[in-house]
């Protein structure tokens, strides 16, 4: 519902700009007809009807931001109500104020006061594009009192020159009207300077919006401590030993923290990220990036306080590659970040990933350079830590599947696995089934069980407590996040299978393998705030935080971000690099407010850390303590969510919708001197996004 509202200011600030400028036009021809007898009451019936629908459509917005405000809550309109309102709202009152008394005295024979009624309007008309400006290109976001006093200020100054210059004019015009040709000249000559100086200014910013060829992943200059205490973060900067360093904290370089380097490791991999062309199930070939040859790539199963060692050798893929795990909080050298925690792998090099895994469940891997780029080429694969000592059983099918979308020129390929078809299992009834769903494509897929009831037995890899049973649920799982769904196989067929994808994609469970499939049809959407009961929580009501972080997700329609002109999706208002960094200490307890007031849903994703979700839309959640690495937040909700900073290093925040990433939506996360002698940018050959 809140894209309604979303789409609602946007046309109407569209038709904002429009009914000014009409009315700006009409009051213009008002004064040359009040010079020169012309046709008066015309001009100025229509300047005061353009002013009327004006003046409603500027209402219209105010209680559409109203209604936002009542529905959804203070953050997602405070800076249209502390920034954007102003530049509207007060020349919408000198206009009903001052030009329309005097437009009606006009037109019963008084002599008007041109100026008093031009300058009114077209200031109007400057504060809507002002208005519609911050709205759909440099949203305020978080307001400050410099935001709130800069645009009104700036629209002041513009009434001033306004004035100055309308009383020029008139003065002229009084004296001599110029024909038809002098007006053409002179229009034509204002829109030459405008549009040039627009161009050149869209000219330079795109020009500015290109990243240099090295920089820092981490933003220095726009740190949020999150309320908490404010220290030197100078020690961050590359090198760390250049800055002055606070005192008794000795800067710790990414590159140290690393996992065990010594020591036998239980479990050992290797995989060799290669071009591959993969056959689905249809036949159709994909010219796929893999890891081993395979898509998703090779399952690495361990157990819980395992040494995990994998070695990732880059044979063919010319970009470089790198390895993250996704959900698995490893020490920050093992993230696999390209440009923060290493140095992406080149072909014919290789990396070795040494950690201990110290929890359970579904995760994966993909790489994290050009990661929009290579996870939708397959460079992913599934990491399941299963318990201590627990083996695969022979009694119970343990099945991992991967959603994924594929570009081949024909357009998106939705595939489970590497089949674009039905595919059929054959389980025996009474068999305990668990089903690892992971979606690695950046869309939000939605999975149906339909056959039998089940049980979502965990989200992201973490245990819910006393899930029960359903039927007739929609699984959405935003891009990264997993879902684990435990079932007895019945006598009957069960069909998984993605809702209103336009796809036979899915899997068929019988005794013999055969079998209809049979999607469901209708459902309604699963909420993890409200399943399966509460038990006890790290965090509560009456947790206190050290830092507490506001977190806005928009869109920007149309900005420049690394040298293109695209819509973009930002953080606070701003895109990478200018996201704000946060900035933490070990120890600290953190509390992050999600608020979307995006058209998009967003699954952001914190690396390195465990989110416990305390709250959604100001509601405590209602059922088992829910503890995701991957948020999906819809447009229009707000979450609250807690974590406890005890992995020191430097951590990427972003939306797995990679595409979003790739287009702003990235942040970081930082402890207190942590540094690294990594770089991005064309030098480096590191490109995460
Ligand atoms: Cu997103």
């Amino acid at each position: 519902m809140f894209e309604l509202f979303n789409a609602v200011e946007f046309l109407v600030l569209l038709a904002l700009v429009f009914v000014w400028g009409l009315t700006g036009f009409a009051a213009n021809r008002f004064k040359y007809a009040a010079c020169h007898n012309g046709n008066v009451k015309r001009w100025s019936r229509l300047a005061r009807i353009g002013i009327w629908a004006g003046e409603v459509l500027f209402c219209l917005w105010f209680v559409n931001m109203l209604l936002v405000l009542w529905l959804f809550g203070w953050l997602f309109v405070w800076d249209r109500l502390l920034v954007v309102l102003p530049v509207m709202a007060l020349p919408a009152l000198w206009v009903m104020r001052t030009s329309m008394p005097k437009l009606k005295q006009a037109d019963s024979g008084h002599p008007a006061s041109l100026v008093s009624i031009v300058a009114p309007i077209h200031t109007m008309l400057i504060g809507t594009m002002l208005a519609a400006y911050l709205v759909m290109f440099a949203v305020p976001a978080i307001p400050d009192a410099t935001e709130s006093t800069i645009y009104p200020g700036i629209l002041l100054a513009c009434a001033g020159l306004l004035w100055w210059y309308q009383q020029r004019r008139v003065e002229k015009i009084f004296h001599r009207q110029p024909g038809l040709a002098a007006r053409l000249l002179r229009g034509t000559g204002i829109a030459a300077v405008l549009l040039t100086v627009a161009l050149s200014g869209y000219t330079w910013s795109l020009a500015a919006s290109k990243f240099p060829d090295t920089m820092e992943m981490v933003n220095h200059d726009a740190v949020d401590f999150g309320g908490g205490t404010a220290f030197a973060h100078a020690s961050l900067h590359q090198g760390g030993g250049h800055s002055p360093v606070t005192q008794g904290n000795e800067a710790v370089s990414v590159a140290e923290l690393t996992g065990p380097r010594t020591g036998v490791p239980d479990k050992r991999f290797t995989l060799h990220a290669k071009k591959q062309q993969i056959r689905l199930g249809s036949g159709r070939m994909i010219e796929a990036w893999t890891f081993n040859g395979q898509f998703p790539g090779p399952p690495l199963v361990v157990n819980k306080g395992d040494l995990v060692e994998v070695k990732l050798v880059n044979i063919d893929i010319n970009q470089g590659v790198t390895l993250h795990w996704h959900g698995v909080d490893v020490p920050n050298a093992e993230d696999g970040v390209a440009g923060m925690t290493q140095d992406a792998v080149m072909p014919g090099e290789s990396h070795t990933y040494r950690f201990v895994v110290n929890e359970t469940g579904s995760h994966w891997y993909h790489s994290h350079q050009l990661s929009s780029i290579q996870v939708q080429k397959g460079l992913v694969g599934p990491f399941i830590i299963l318990p201590e000592n627990q083996k695969r059983s022979g009694s119970t099918l343990d099945l991992t599947t991967f959603a994924h979308d594929w570009a081949t020129p024909e357009g998106t390929v939705t595939t489970l696995d590497a089949a674009d078809t039905l595919q059929r299992k054959a389980v025996k009834p009474g068999t305990e089934v668990r089903l690892r769903l992971v979606n690695a494509s950046s869309e939000t897929k939605m999975f149906t069980l339909n056959g039998t009831a089940y049980k979502v037995a965990a989200i992201d890899g973490n245990d819910i407590h006393e899930p029960g049973a359903l039927t007739d649920s929609l699984l959405r799982i935003g891009g990264g996040g997993r879902f684990d769904v435990i079932f007895t196989m019945p006598e009957t067929p069960v069909t998984l299978a993605l809702y209103d994808e336009n796809t036979e994609v899915g899997i068929v469970f019988s005794k013999d393998g055969q079998g209809k499939a049979e999607p469901l049809k209708k459902g309604t959407v699963f909420d993890p705030t409200s399943y399966g009961t509460p038990a006890p929580s790290p965090f509560g009501p009456l947790t206190v935080f050290d830092r507490q972080f506001t977190l806005i997700l928009d869109q920007l329609y149309v900005g420049n971000y690394d040298g293109k002109t695209a819509q973009l999706w930002a953080i606070n208002g701003e895109v990478f690099p200018d996201t704000p960094t946060l900035m933490v200490e070990k120890g600290d307890i953190v509390k992050t407010t999600f608020v979307n007031r995006s058209w998009a849903d967003h699954p952001l994703h914190l690396h390195g850390h465990h989110l416990h979700v305390l709250r959604k839309n100001g509601k405590p959640i209602s059922g088992s303590p829910l503890v995701l690495d991957t948020l999906l937040i819809d447009p229009g909700e707000m979450y609250e969510v807690a974590f406890a900073a005890n992995n020191p290093g430097l951590w990427m925040d972003h939306c797995h919708n990679l595409e979003h990433a790739s287009l702003g939506m990235t942040m970081h996360l930082a402890y207190r001197n942590v540094t690294t002698p990594f770089v991005l940018g064309g030098k480096s050959g590191n490109h995460p996004e």
